[in-house]
């Protein structure tokens, strides 16, 4: 086979204490029970799962009604709450998608409401065997935080995708759809961990993608739908807003025109006869280069609705995207703001969007570096769905041959309090739907997977599409709960092994950021494909990416004085970032210009700190290449090799970004590092 199976391996457990409890499997209150049932695929992974993981084999009695399963006999009983019998199943609390996981005497009960329930509770019987843990005893409920759970793939048609660093498509090859075995373990994959929605392809739809929405392609996107959908699965596509005019044939694509409308809608109603469970529209507008309701001097509003309701007899769901700047930026202009634009491109249409259309907005206003305040449209915006994107793709945080753990880094932006309310209104309350009641919203993530043998080209960069998914199904898990999870289900619950790869990820986000752009600046890659410091490399660029350095310091002023982009936010975070003195100062290049003899908290000068960071950057980067080789003997042979010789690139990397951005500063500034050490001059 030409991939693995990632955290779906199911290696060996030795003496494993609750054998008993798994030989049996009953299932009770389940109708159907056929290939293409969800309920179907959640036993054939947990027969699966036991024999690969403790030899087992499991008989399964289909027949199951509770009264004559044996009380003395052990076995796990699955079970569909019957909606008749409500009473009975009250006091669970399951909502939505949500399971228990109970033993009672005994017997180890998987309770849910939702075929997709159980699925997720036999999941989470599989992760508590893998890690070694045991289930006698176990109670646990869980239900989703997040309604959506969505990967976004920037797959192209052509086999390509944009900003991947895992190798090619599984979805695309010359300009046709791939549905092949890769495709099922893929969904099996993504589902283990919570993903109820998949977008397939780039956000920029070009040539043959606008007519993934057309015969020529539908009748494959349905034997997609149809795996997805064994998964719990609802298939997306990326549409292009100028299809009516591409494909259409029609002249204009003028949302408030009834001609376009109507091709819409007409467009749709095929959709849905060829894939019933089809899932809705991801749409970029009016953004880099892209078609949008800006031409017809529409609002996006407009152009969202004009999809939504032709969606809505089918309950598709428009996915409207924030990611809306001016990206022919003049370097001289130092009033325009791209950090502004998503806010005020959005914030005067609160309320006027359709229900089933949902906002999808980056985690910050610029676009995804290692770090960036949160937008402020979370907190902005009241009457309106919306949706957090992240980047799981490390497109700015070392594209899968440095090693960064990036859950740390949501973790940050859920839990930041946007104080839209006096309680309960940080980004993971609003994201959820916990703050004002919304149903449709929730997550979605860039995916960082391609057809390379082990899906994300760097082997540690699974713990992040296993970790987003753990994040977007329930946000209030540890970073580290999450990454130990994923040691435990891909490589070994040995303590060395979880303990050593533990303090690697764990480390492996700071240290990033300390060896490239210092306090919240961003960018100082090289253009295009931003890989590799170039300091410069965006200053004079016309894409609202510059740091404004000179030889007293550096920094965006985005204060009142400034482009005024930090009163975007409410109070208190308003007057926080405004002063410096309260502008938490990982940020504070972001929000102010800095001299380099500014004192920061540590005592330290801002090029001192910019020095000592870089240094230690490095450092740490050594520091985790010498807690890998120490697992060598511990993890596959195969894994090892292609770790290191990743460590290797990062190492050679850090080090450039290292004396480029040392040397650059020493240079800008003429202030001697404190200690002596190595700058070029
Ligand atoms: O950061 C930019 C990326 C583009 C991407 C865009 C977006 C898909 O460099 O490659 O286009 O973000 O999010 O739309």
């Amino acid at each position: 086979m030409c991939y693995n199976k990632g955290w779906l391996n199911y290696h060996r457990i030795e003496h494993y204490p609750d054998v008993d409890l798994l030989s049996k499997l009953y299932l009770c209150g389940v109708k159907d029970y056929l290939p293409g049932d969800i309920t179907f695929t959640a036993v054939k992974e947990l027969v699966n799962a036991i024999n690969g993981m403790l030899n087992i084999d499991v008989e399964v009695d289909i027949q199951g009604q509770r009264e004559l399963i044996p009380s003395d006999k052990y076995g796990i009983i699955i079970e569909r709450c019957n909606p008749e019998k409500e009473e009975e199943f009250a006091e669970y609390k399951l909502v939505g998608d949500g399971f228990l996981l109970k033993q009672c005497g005994f017997h180890l009960l998987i309770l849910a409401r939702t075929e997709s329930g159980i699925m997720y509770g036999v999941f989470e019987l599989i992760r508590r065997i893998a890690s070694n843990q045991s289930i006698n005893q176990v109670e646990i409920l869980e239900n989703p935080k997040n309604p959506l759970r969505m990967l976004n793939h920037w797959d192209n048609m052509d086999g390509s995708i944009e900003r991947g660093y895992s190798g090619n498509s599984f979805f695309f090859e010359d300009k046709e759809v791939v549905v092949n075995d890769r495709t099922k373990d893929y969904a099996r994959l993504i589902a283990s961990v919570g993903i109820n929605g998949v977008v397939i392809n780039n956000v920029n739809v070009r040539a043959e993608a606008t007519e993934l929405i057309t015969d020529r392609y539908l009748g494959k996107l349905k034997e997609m739908a149809d795996i997805f959908a064994n998964y719990g699965i609802r298939l997306f596509v990326s549409a292009n807003f100028a299809a009516p005019m591409e494909i259409g044939g029609l002249s204009l694509a003028d949302p408030l025109d009834e001609g376009v409308a109507n091709w819409w809608k007409d467009c749709i109603r095929k959709v849905y006869e060829a894939i019933p469970g089809f899932g809705g529209f991801l749409i970029k507008a009016d953004s880099e280069g892209r078609p949008g309701p800006f031409t017809y001097n529409r609002t996006h509003a407009d152009g969202a609705n004009v999809l939504a309701r032709a969606l809505k007899p089918y309950g598709g769901l428009v996915v409207w995207r924030c990611f809306v700047y001016n990206c022919q930026q003049d370097w001289r202009d130092y009033k325009t703001d791209r950090a502004r634009a998503a806010y005020d491109n959005f914030i005067g249409l609160d309320g006027k969007f359709d229900e089933n259309v949902i906002l999808q907005i980056k985690n910050g206003p610029m676009d995804f570096q290692v770090r960036e305040p949160v937008s402020p449209l979370f907190g902005g915006l009241k009457n309106t769905n919306q949706m957090l994107e992240v980047q799981i793709a490390q497109e700015y945080t070392g594209q899968q041959r440095h090693v960064c753990y990036l859950i740390p880094m949501w973790k940050e932006v859920l839990d930041f309090n946007t104080y839209a309310k006096p309680e309960g209104a940080k980004i993971a309350d609003i994201v959820s739907g916990r703050t004002y009641g919304q149903v449709n919203c929730g997550m979605a993530a860039v995916a960082n997977t391609g057809n390379d043998y082990n899906w994300t080209g760097h082997d540690l960069a699974a713990a992040n599409l296993y970790g987003y998914g753990r994040l977007a199904w329930n946000t209030d898990m540890s970073s580290e709960a999450i990454a130990k999870e994923w040691i435990c289900m891909t490589y070994s619950y040995k303590d060395k092994v979880v303990n050593n790869l533990l303090q690697i990820l764990l480390k492996s986000w700071p240290a990033y950021e300390k060896y490239t752009s210092p306090l919240g600046i961003g960018w100082m890659v090289n253009p295009n494909n931003h890989y590799g410091p170039n300091v410069d490399g965006y200053e004079y660029d016309r894409w609202g990416t510059y740091h404004r350095a000179d030889r007293n310091g550096l920094g965006v002023d985005r204060t009142k004085e400034g482009t005024g982009y930090a009163q975007q936010y409410n109070e208190p975070n308003a007057s926080m970032y405004e002063n410096i003195e309260t502008c938490p100062e990982e940020l504070l290049l972001f929000f102010h210009y800095v001299r380099y003899d500014y004192k920061l908290k540590s005592g330290k000068t801002l090029i001192q700190h910019i020095y000592d960071t870089h240094f230690e950057g490095v450092s740490d980067v050594e520091d985790m290449i010498r807690s890998f080789e120490e697992i060598k003997s511990m993890i596959p042979e195969d894994v090892y090799q292609r770790v290191m010789e990743r460590f290797a690139m990062q190492l050679d990397s850090a080090k450039e970004w290292r004396d480029r951005i040392n040397t650059y500063f020493y240079r800008k500034s003429g202030v001697e590092d404190a200690y002596g050490r190595k700058i070029y001059k």
